[in-house]
């Protein structure tokens, strides 16, 4: 391996706002990691604006491998974030298959719905699919609605006893997954990230921001990707990642900004330039 840490990031592409890849992107690269792009669709913004243009890219993801292949490109971590499709899912089963060595962390966030509510997008065997993918994973980030369909769980709400989380991680974790963080559990004045490792947990709390910003769950789980890859137990990374997207929040909050946009985290990545320089 050569001395550049290198991260596969298969995500969309949504241009005019802040998620999937325009977040993993700058992320990964204030790093100091190389962030190789696959994409998974062409968005002109995320589907939670009231209009976009959506161009899918499943049929061209094989073609991205067998050039990487060529290429002979080894990657340090594989980070796969929103799947539009039970072939997509399949695509990133293939892409582990032929990039996984024993040295290559998998990350997975199993980006499938939000507040109680599964994406329209997503199908019964979808849900399934992304089990397996899950069990593939060294980490896996799923929010509450994301951690019930994979532990088949009831949905209860955002705020849930730490035995709960605890069940419901143990429960992911026997699909395969070596280590479970549970995002965005709120109480009224905290959020937490639960975190769940062979046995052992541990709640990161931050204070709650009034407003909820889409792609939060993305710059959450790429700065988890990144710090993984640079060698960073799973505790550390969360609550460093915990931190960093709490700042973000807040900035965004007081800037005014709509929730659609995401959290302006341009104005701290200099927090992950810092942080690398003391790795
Ligand atoms: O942030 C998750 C996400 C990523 N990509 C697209 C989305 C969403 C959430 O709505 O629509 C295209």
């Amino acid at each position: 391996m050569d001395s550049i840490r290198r991260i596969a990031a298969i995500n969309d592409l949504s241009g005019g706002c802040r998620c999937s890849l325009t977040a993993a992107l700058p992320i990964i690269s204030a790093l100091g990691i190389q962030c190789c792009v696959l994409p998974t669709a062409i968005l002109s913004n995320h589907t939670g604006f009231k209009s976009f243009f959506f161009d899918d890219y499943t049929d061209k993801m094989n073609k991205f491998s067998c050039e990487w292949q060529k290429m002979n490109l080894k990657f340090d971590c594989i980070y796969s974030g929103f799947l539009g499709s039970h072939k997509q899912i399949e695509e990133v089963l293939n892409f582990i298959d032929k990039f996984k060595t024993v040295s290559t962390k998998i990350v997975i966030d199993p980006v499938m719905g939000d507040n109680g509510e599964i994406y329209s997008t997503y199908s019964k065997e979808m849900c399934d699919d992304m089990k397996l993918l899950v069990s593939k994973a060294d980490i896996v980030t799923p929010n509450i609605t994301e951690a019930c369909s994979l532990s088949d769980t009831k949905y209860s709400g955002e705020t849930l006893p730490e035995e709960a989380l605890f069940e419901m991680a143990e429960k992911i974790s026997r699909l395969g997954a070596k280590n479970v963080i549970i995002t965005g559990h709120r109480s009224k004045t905290m959020v937490a990230n639960f975190v769940y490792s062979g046995g052992e947990c541990k709640s990161f709390k931050t204070p709650v921001v009034p407003k909820y910003f889409s792609g939060t769950g993305d710059v959450f789980a790429s700065v988890i990707a990144s710090l993984t890859c640079l060698g960073y137990d799973v505790f550390k990374a969360t609550e460093f990642a915990a931190k960093f997207v709490h700042k973000a929040a807040s900035m965004s909050y007081c800037l005014g900004l709509d929730v659609n946009d995401g959290i302006c985290f341009e104005k701290i990545l200099g927090d992950l330039t810092d942080l690398k320089g003391k790795i």
